[in-house]
């Protein structure tokens, strides 16, 4: 994907901080540390645009990037980057306002187009599944990402997504594909089902 801009728009901590000019959007969700910011990273070919961190917890607003591509389809939109949900060391009042926020933001949006849901592919959580049935419920059906495919050897890579196929009982149709935010496999993959799902309600 040839990118001509990707700019970091803004940090929202309430709705009304959300962009109103109607562009589609994309929306990455996951537990923390599964590699949301540095996954966009990659898709945009930058390495800091989006801060990383070691840490659970960094990314704590839903942040916003302006992003601007060659392909006729993809000409202006958003990558929507939220904050990651499963982390215990945040404390009880920052917990208390995440879900509501990330709710606030996927409830509330015509302009989501797709919604990536990311799993670590070493392994999934309850949590993940719960969160996977809610979106199906109240957002739109996500389309699986398996994140750090590069820890797994290929084998257990084939393993891995079996298992996921199977625990989410996904069907034929539904992508579920492993990335890399270090070698970048899956990149191309992402960017043709962020294609596909942009120009569905165009
Ligand atoms: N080996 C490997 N490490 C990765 C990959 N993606 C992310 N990481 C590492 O995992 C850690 C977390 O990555 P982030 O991208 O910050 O994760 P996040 O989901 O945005 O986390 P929160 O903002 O806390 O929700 C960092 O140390 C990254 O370098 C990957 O594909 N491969
Ligand atoms: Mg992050």
């Amino acid at each position: 994907m040839k990118i001509l801009t990707a700019e970091f728009l803004r940090s929202c901590v309430k709705p009304e901080d959300f962009p109103k000019d109607r562009l589609p959007e994309i929306a990455f969700v996951g537990r923390s540390n599964v590699g949301k910011s540095s996954l966009i990273n990659s898709l945009l070919n930058r390495k800091k645009l989006v801060k990383v961190s070691r840490t659970p917890g960094k990314t704590r607003a839903v942040n916003f990037f302006h992003v601007a591509t060659a392909d006729p389809r993809l000409k202006n939109f958003y990558l929507v980057d939220l904050p990651g949900y499963g982390y215990a060391k945040a404390s009880k009042s920052v917990l208390a306002e995440w879900g509501p926020m990330i709710e606030q933001y996927l409830k509330a949006r015509p302009e989501l187009r797709a919604v990536f849901l990311l799993l670590d592919a070493r392994g999934t959580e309850d949590h993940d599944a719960s969160t996977y049935a809610w979106l199906c419920d109240h957002v739109q059906r996500p389309v699986l990402v398996l994140t750090k495919s590069d820890k797994l050897s290929r084998s257990e890579r084939g393993a891995s997504l079996a298992a996921v196929r199977a625990s989410f009982r996904l069907s034929e149709a539904d992508r579920c594909a492993p990335y890399s935010s270090v070698t970048h496999e899956g990149r191309d993959e992402l960017w043709q089902a962020i294609r596909d799902l942009v120009k569905r309600d165009q």
